[in-house]
């Protein structure tokens, strides 16, 4: 009886731990393929954590079926041995359930410190407007070709979104990018299901998340966030490309005009929501003009 609890338990484990290559979606338990480094701690995590709890799990459902067998009625109604106040055994599962808090606690601190470095070094910096109800990708200070004087100048560049048109927004590969998170009216909440990562955007307080895109490729993005009627317009398209796609999507940008001195808030395209155009133009990037 016990070789046989004990080969199931193992088989179980064996099953769950084998099954948990993250090639495919069930290895990966339903998550995304992780297109970018941070992503990659995310799912860590996540599949840990299954294998963590359905080991636990298995430990327990294996026990309730062998009492339940083991001690089932009988024919002479005998009330098998009834066991209290075990001191070692309530110690155990006192303290057990108290460790296994803590070792989940553990790898959900190290793996937030990873993906939501503050400090990680970032080539690019992207301000992202969550606006009621699209987006706008504002690409600071960068360096584009003037056709007319033929002379490079450095400007914004940025694409916005509205209710009928969805933006895209452009990531170089291999390079990280930090998105510095803004919006003019209510919060929303911009994340992208490949990355494995999210982050509210909300009014007067500056948030921020670095990524490093590993994997060039379309994949979508949205608004995680009810954030009022169109809320469900709120997607947009992230493209990873190579560094020459971005340079070249920059200077289309600036020759068909959607540049500015300073990152625009709510953009000249935006706003499907009457009374917010006033906010259009609107200088909202900079932390100081922001507070
Ligand atoms: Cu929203």
């Amino acid at each position: 009886m016990r070789r046989a609890a004990t080969l199931a338990v193992l088989l179980g484990a064996a099953l769950v731990l084998g099954g948990c290559s993250s090639d495919t979606e069930a290895g990966r338990l339903a998550m995304p393929s992780p297109v970018t480094e941070e992503g990659e701690h995310t799912l860590a995590l996540w599949q840990g954590a299954w294998i963590a709890a359905l080991a636990t799990g298995l430990v327990v459902w294996g026990l309730i079926f062998w009492v339940v067998v083991r001690y089932r009625r009988r024919h002479d109604d005998e009330v098998p041995v009834q066991t209290r106040y075990n001191l070692p055994l309530e110690i155990f599962y006192t303290i057990f359930p108290i460790v296994m808090v803590i070792v989940f606690f553990d790898h959900t601190i190290k793996t937030q410190n990873a993906v939501y470095d503050p400090d990680a070094e970032a080539q690019n910096t992207v301000y992202v407007v969550g606006q009621q109800w699209s987006w706008t990708f504002n690409y600071p200070e960068e360096t584009v070709t003037d056709s007319e004087t033929g002379e490079q100048v450095q400007v914004n560049i940025y694409e916005s979104g509205t209710g009928n048109d969805i933006p895209d927004l452009y990531l170089p590969v291999d390079e990280t990018t930090r998105f510095e998170l803004r919006t003019p009216d209510v919060i929303h909440d911009f994340g992208v299901p490949g990355f494995l990562i999210k982050m509210d955007v909300m009014p007067a307080q500056d948030n921020s998340f670095a990524v490093t895109p590993k994997v060039e490729g379309t994949y979508a993005g949205k608004c995680y966030e009810l954030c009022g009627v169109y809320h469900s317009r709120m997607l947009f398209n992230v493209r990873i490309v190579d560094e020459q796609e971005f340079q070249d999507y920059l200077q289309a940008q600036y020759d068909a005009g959607f540049y500015s001195e300073e990152p625009v808030c709510g953009g000249s395209y935006t706003t499907t929501q009457v009374g917010l155009e006033e906010s259009n133009g609107q200088v909202c990037g900079t932390d100081e003009e922001d507070q």
